[in-house]
């Protein structure tokens, strides 16, 4: 999708700060971070949310989701993290491009609001 700023920065057409790149995942840092650690893990493959997950990305996102506990390790979250998707309008999500918000450093609260 040429007008998702995610993609954008997928395909390095805007900068960011990328923690973890591969293949089929990228982890940069969150432009405006809740905690002393915020990334978010995207799928290179443009997503629009939770919502628009097809049969056909379960390898892509299981995929993913083995690769959490190597970014929580390479940013020295060995006390804990907590990992969350927003979808939809109630859910608060503002980019259209499915994200993972990875945040630690700090004792995190529960509930959210
Ligand atoms: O969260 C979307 C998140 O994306 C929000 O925390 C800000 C962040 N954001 C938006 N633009 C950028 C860029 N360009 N770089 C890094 N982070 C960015 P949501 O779950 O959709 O509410």
């Amino acid at each position: 999708m040429n007008d998702c700023i995610f993609c954008m920065i997928a395909n390095k057409d805007i900068p960011s700060k990328i923690v973890y790149e591969d293949d089929h995942i990228i982890v940069f840092h969150d432009l405006e971070p809740q905690a002393p650690v915020h990334v978010l893990v995207i799928p290179k493959k443009h997503i629009g949310s939770m919502d628009d997950v097809q049969p056909e990305d379960a390898e892509l996102l299981g995929y993913l989701m083995t690769k959490i506990k190597d970014i929580a390790k390479t940013l020295e979250l060995e006390n804990g993290y907590r990992l969350i998707n927003n979808c939809g309008e109630d859910g608060l999500q503002t980019v259209k491009h499915l994200h993972f918000h990875l945040l630690g450093k700090r004792r995190l609260t529960w509930p959210p609001g």
